[in-house]
């Protein structure tokens, strides 16, 4: 049994690694936008968001958690979406649908402020 594809120069292990990287590239493009549906985490963390400006995907779900011993919300500046108060360890979490900046802030602190960019790639 002769291998045909072998004589044209065409190496089996060569097409395996190919296909490898193809195979992870699909895996790596999402998460080095950030964006890999369906959650992105945002921590509340001593009176700041963290991070407090993100890029998105359209479909990605944000989830705030509150690591405050103090009440925060996560209020947009649109009304688009708004949480009730959160205590410690509370989360709030929306999904962003369509592309759009949606800038939120704590209605308690105001100085608390975000934004959340969502984009296709
Ligand atoms: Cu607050």
């Amino acid at each position: 049994m002769t291998y045909a594809f072998a004589r044209k120069g065409f190496h089996p292990l060569r097409a395996c690694t190919g296909l490898l990287l193809v195979f992870c590239a699909s895996f790596v493009t999402p998460a080095i936008c950030a964006a890999a549906p369906p959650a992105t985490a945002v921590d509340i963390k001593k009176f700041a968001f963290g991070p407090n400006e993100i890029t998105v995907a359209p479909g990605t779900k944000i989830i705030w958690t509150n690591h405050d011993e103090t009440p925060h919300t996560v209020t947009s500046t649109d009304k688009s979406f708004a949480s009730k108060g959160l205590d410690t360890d509370d989360k709030f979490e929306h999904t962003f649908a369509s592309e759009g900046d949606f800038s939120y802030t704590c209605t308690l602190h105001p100085y608390m402020t975000g934004i959340v960019h969502v984009r296709k790639h």
